[in-house]
């Protein structure tokens, strides 16, 4: 039975031929201009960056190695008796592109538990924060400091090969990745427990450990659901704030600012966090801190917030459409966003809302909540359209996941965004271990002042 590392192994050699070859023969291909507008607009729709583990399509959504999300709850191994993908497999997936079978998939559990201890400072440090600071805090907070125990930061100091960076790469992220049901159950059960938390069950996968954790192991359905959420929030290709600001890979892309391509070219080769070399805990840390933000994954606490005002507000979950629409245009009128509704790059509905709605629609057909969600996805996107202004009037994966979580009894909205970043884990150090591999330079893009943009183009 190969594990996961020796896969690893023996995949790397490939793929550093196949990129050598791709630089060599496609290096000088254009894959895109770059116009003012996208220089001011949040560079959006720029093509400069390479993700290996996953792909996003603006109607089809996310493809892991070709996957879909409905192909991954086929494909990938399930847990005796249950039914949704193990994230283990997922990350299987992820790092070496190929379907895990069942045993190697229990391989990667048995060594996540194994690994799953935190140093006694850490928790100490968990257990001093105040219960007032946002669990999102605290979590970036515990990964920064577990930086002390990085294998990477070590080999580099000793002076390692650069050739060998994979490996110690590898090391840390998998411990990073065991140590994440420990801090965020022990952040969960400190805000809104009593402060005691379970061990870890070393017999167990990764999704009903992390739910013991938090207390909801001894219903089987929420920890289906926790291996179907952690499966569908790791990766979003690399573009997203919590990729793109932890770790990322820019790589041979040629850009033109509007077309004056004789005066600017560029060739950024770059990756940003982890392009630093700062090992996989402090550049995780980083992207940690970007999801934290309110527009990216601190939106499924806004969503379910934003329904239960509304809820609140019109003193019922039996509400009218007519209703619903007032609540929406308020919010809009408001100058806020609807939470859980657009995206930068999708244009349909995301499939990870709709693989959260089928979930629903199989566990919790009834609830008043669910059914409240599923009245807005009728009228938000029409609203949105009349709006006008909303590239992308369908909901995202946010919109769904708080509604499944409450259901559960998991109410405490700060704290959804803490979920969402122990899957995203799962994509971000996949990708940073194949950076380390191939070699990817710093991160160093081009930027320029409004005074020489305008410059620039006097004359023209
Ligand atoms: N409600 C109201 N206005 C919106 C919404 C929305 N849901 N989505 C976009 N707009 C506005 C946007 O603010 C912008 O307005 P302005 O010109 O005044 O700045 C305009 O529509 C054009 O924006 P887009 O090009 O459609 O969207 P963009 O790519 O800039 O932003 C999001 C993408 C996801 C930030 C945006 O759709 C949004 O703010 N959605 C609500 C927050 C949310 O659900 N975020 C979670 C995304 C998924 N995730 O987990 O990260
Ligand atoms: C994500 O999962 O990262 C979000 O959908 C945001 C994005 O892809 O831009």
């Amino acid at each position: 039975l190969i594990g996961l590392k020796e896969r690893l192994a023996e995949l790397i050699p490939e793929k550093q031929e196949e990129v050598k070859w791709v630089k060599k023969e496609l290096g000088a291909k254009v894959l895109g201009e770059v116009t003012v507008d996208q220089a001011y607009g949040g560079m959006r729709g720029i093509k400069g960056m390479i993700w290996e583990g996953s792909v996003l399509d603006a109607d089809e959504g996310i493809q892991f190695h070709g996957y879909t999300i409905p192909d991954c709850q086929k494909k990938l191994p399930a847990a005796d008796g249950g039914e949704e993908p193990l994230p283990e497999g997922l990350f299987w997936l992820l790092v070496t592109g190929e379907i895990p079978t069942k045993e190697q998939v229990k391989l990667v559990s048995t060594e996540w538990a194994a690994r799953s201890a935190l140093p006694s400072f850490v928790e100490e440090l968990i257990d001093r924060c105040p219960n007032t600071l946002h669990p999102m805090s605290q979590f970036a907070l515990a990964v920064t400091a577990l930086q002390h125990e990085s294998t990477f930061a070590k080999a580099y100091a000793a002076g390692t090969n650069k050739s060998k960076y994979w490996d110690s790469t590898y090391e840390d992220s998998m411990d990073l990745i065991a140590k994440l049901p420990n801090i965020a159950g022990r952040i969960y059960r400190n805000v809104f427990k009593d402060g005691k938390v379970p061990t870890i069950d070393m017999d167990k996968d990764y999704s009903y450990n992390l739910s013991k954790l938090l207390g909801y192991s001894d219903n089987k359905d929420f920890v289906e659901l926790i291996r179907l959420y952690l499966t569908i929030h790791s990766d979003h290709e690399g573009g997203n704030v919590s990729a793109h600001t932890g770790i990322v890979s820019l790589e041979a892309a040629t850009f033109y600012v509007c077309d004056s391509d004789s005066l600017f070219p560029t060739i950024p080769q770059t990756h940003l966090v982890g392009s630093a070399l700062s090992d996989p805990y402090l550049s995780f840390a980083a992207g940690l801190n970007g999801l934290a933000g309110p527009l990216h994954g601190l939106a499924n606490q806004e969503v379910l917030r934003w329904i239960i005002h509304m809820k609140d507000e019109l003193g019922s979950t039996e509400v009218s459409d007519e209703q619903i629409k007032e609540y929406i245009w308020k919010t809009l009128k408001g100058g806020q966003v609807v939470p859980g509704y657009g995206h930068a790059v999708l244009r349909k509905t995301d499939p990870r809302y709709t693989a959260q709605r089928e979930f629903a629609l199989k566990h919790l057909p009834t609830d008043p909540m669910f059914k409240l969600v599923s009245q807005l996805y009728n009228i938000v996107p029409g609203v949105l359209n009349e709006h006008g202004k909303t590239k992308n009037p369908w909901p995202n994966v946010d919109a769904h996941s708080g509604v499944l979580l409450q259901y559960y009894g998991l109410v405490e909205q700060d704290y959804y965004t803490v979920l969402f970043g122990v899957s995203r884990s799962l994509g971000v150090l996949a990708q940073l271990i194949w950076d380390r591999a191939l070699g990817m330079p710093l991160e160093r893009p081009k930027s320029y002042s409004t005074a020489h943009i305008k410059k620039m183009f006097a004359n023209k």
